[in-house]
């Protein structure tokens, strides 16, 4: 289960994946250090999540399956979905101002849960631990 609260604990290629994304240096470098805790509480098809960072602080409901919209800490418009993959939580998303596809994955590892993402071409990651 997914269930819990994680914190980031290091990154793989984010920097580089962000930049592929167009968020400027300044705006890498903070969220380079961002300080990213993720609170998840699936029930059934239903994820509930608490994202609070350095940037913000939001909460949001949703259903497994279902296109839902979500911003980016930058104002990047996304919308699309997450499905469950046997153990994976796959997620395909487009950007609203190009159209272009996010792809981004959750897995256990251990006692880490570790998200790829991947935009045009560059995959980073994100390993957390339960906080
Ligand atoms: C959630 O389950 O945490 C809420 C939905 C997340 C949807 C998409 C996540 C993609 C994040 C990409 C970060 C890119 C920063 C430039």
């Amino acid at each position: 289960t997914f269930n819990g609260n994680w914190k980031v604990d290091r990154s793989e290629n984010y920097e580089k994946f962000m930049e592929q994304m167009g968020v400027n240096m300044v705006k890498r470098k903070l969220a380079a250090h961002d300080n990213l805790k993720v609170t998840l509480e699936q029930t059934g098809d239903k994820l509930h999540v608490k994202e609070s960072s350095n940037f913000r602080t939001i909460e949001l409901d949703l259903t497994l399956g279902v296109t839902f919209e979500y911003s980016l800490a930058d104002g990047t418009e996304l919308s699309g979905s997450w499905v469950m993959e046997g153990d994976t939580m796959k997620g395909v998303f487009f950007r609203k101002d190009n159209g272009k596809q996010l792809t981004t994955t959750r897995v256990l590892v251990g006692d880490e849960l570790v998200q790829t993402y991947l935009y045009e071409g560059v995959e980073a990651k994100r390993i957390f631990k339960k906080a």
